[in-house]
């Protein structure tokens, strides 16, 4: 099929998609070009999922607004079928490619999931079909790793550097790294640009046109495979930087005597300056991995300094609130042995349930290797329920990791009224604004960067 077909095929919604991996990113996918018109074979390896989903019930945790309705009405109509049977994509004309892409205690990329999608595809895929990485991967891994796979499964060439190539012996290949976040998946995937980067540039309009179909609006910047892996590599790699910087001005300001809360308010009044925020370390399913994508992508040529230093920062700052809390402890005359810890918060993100490389996780251990006797609060995660209030009783100290918007309702005046020894870390600048003028600087209360 050259590509006036596909973008013909597409435009009359004709072609029939497939997706690959129906996680959080690919559900909604295959959902939202299921309600543009598009017949979806929605393919994942976990076969109580796919039953989930044919039934018509969201697989996704967490709160998803939206997602919910449309599965079941994308599976009523038909329009999304699921399976486990890559045999059932032999007739697709366009299929994304959804599946974990995780980096290793190394920090090396792991593409097992990757590979087995394209070994399995390969097998199954029509000529001149178009074959498009969603998974955020290492630069270059789409025309080298896939690519290469698919080729060889196939039998197939891929039409890189070639335009209007027949169908026959033929395939596509794309990459538009997707840019969802949890708890807003489908009003991301709506809503924000993308990059079409294709295996020739023919390829990247007919992705432009089919990503048109679901996302009204946004910019979709045609590009090559290689610009669209390293622009989001690169933006969420940029954002960790940005955080680290924050977490070590922070530290500076502790140890000079600074408030960074007030330093960040007037560095940002300077033109062009955008100080993020400081705190008690960066968690989340993307944040702390694709930097190591994109340094993956140097291949030792050049020695990459700042994005592993940036993480070391970042990683470190479970740690230091460990250190603030035993600090604030030994003030006390007490020590972290023994000692009974609120940690309040356990996901990795405000309004969150999402716990994947939660900075929490890292603190629980840190007190229970120092033999504090650990109690955990979030009201976003079931085991973790039960009032703050109550829990604070006997606590010697409160570590606040998460800005959830519940713990800003909490009367910390009455709390620290009620116990007026009880120390509280602030990791997220939570608490002090909210505090009454006789507690601001009260001597147990000690946030990062304070
Ligand atoms: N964090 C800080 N300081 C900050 C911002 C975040 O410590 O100034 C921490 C958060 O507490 C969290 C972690 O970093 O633990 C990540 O926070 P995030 O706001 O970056 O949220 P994520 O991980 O869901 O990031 C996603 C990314 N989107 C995609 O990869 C598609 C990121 O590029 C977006 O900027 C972010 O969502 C967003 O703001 O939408």
């Amino acid at each position: 099929m050259s590509n006036q077909t596909l973008v013909q095929k597409i435009e009359s919604r004709d072609c029939v998609l497939g997706v690959i991996g129906l996680g959080y990113v690919g559900l909604p996918v295959a959902c939202e070009f299921a309600r543009a018109g598009f017949q979806v074979i929605g393919l994942d390896i976990k076969s109580e999922r796919v039953d989930k989903i044919n039934a018509g019930i969201n697989p996704i945790e967490g709160v998803e607004p939206g997602l919910a309705e449309l599965l079941l009405e994308v599976t009523s109509s038909g329009r999304l079928v699921a399976t486990t049977e890559y045999s059932r994509l032999h007739i697709v004309d366009v299929v994304t490619i959804n599946v974990e892409t995780p980096v290793d205690e190394e920090h090396k990329p792991r593409y097992e999931a990757l590979r087995a999608a394209c070994n399995s595809l390969g097998q199954v895929l029509k000529p001149g079909a178009l074959v498009i990485i969603e998974s955020t991967v290492t630069p270059g891994t789409t025309l080298n790793l896939a690519r290469n796979l698919i080729e060889v499964a196939s039998g197939y060439v891929c039409d890189v550097g070639q335009n209007n190539t027949a169908d026959e012996g033929v395939f596509h290949i794309g990459a538009c790294p997707e840019r969802v976040m949890p708890g807003r998946l489908l009003q991301n995937l709506r809503n924000v640009s993308r990059v079409c980067g294709g295996s020739t540039p023919e390829v990247a309009r007919a992705m432009t046109s089919l990503y048109r179909t679901i996302i009204p609006s946004a910019d979709l910047d045609p590009s090559d495979c290689l610009t669209a892996e390293l622009v989001k590599t690169t933006e969420n790699a940029y954002r960790d930087v940005n955080i680290a910087f924050a977490n070590e001005v922070a530290l500076i300001c502790e140890a000079a005597g600074g408030d960074v809360w007030k330093v960040r308010e007037l560095v940002n009044k300077s033109p062009g300056r955008n100080m993020l925020l400081p705190g008690a370390g960066v968690g989340g399913h993307c944040i702390p991995k694709d930097p190591w994508l994109l340094a993956s992508a140097a291949n030792h040529s050049i020695d990459v300094r700042l994005i592993p230093a940036a993480r070391a920062v970042n990683e470190s700052m479970p740690a230091h609130m460990a250190k603030l809390i035993e600090r604030a402890l030994s003030g006390q005359g007490k020590s972290l042995h023994g000692a009974r810890v609120l940690v309040l918060g356990y996901s990795y993100l405000e309004d969150s349930d999402d716990t994947r490389h939660s900075p929490s996780e890292a603190l629980v251990q840190i007190l229970k290797e120092k033999s504090a006797d650990v109690v955990v609060h979030d009201p976003w995660i079931e085991q973790f329920q039960g009032d703050v209030e109550t829990l604070a009783q006997g606590s010697d100290a409160i570590a606040l990791m998460v800005k959830h918007s519940a713990y800003l309702q909490l009367d910390f005046d009455r709390l620290l009224t009620n116990l007026p020894d009880l120390i509280v870390v602030d990791g997220r600048q939570a608490i002090r604004d909210g505090l009454s003028e006789n507690f601001q600087n009260r001597a147990f209360l000690v946030g990062v960067g304070q």
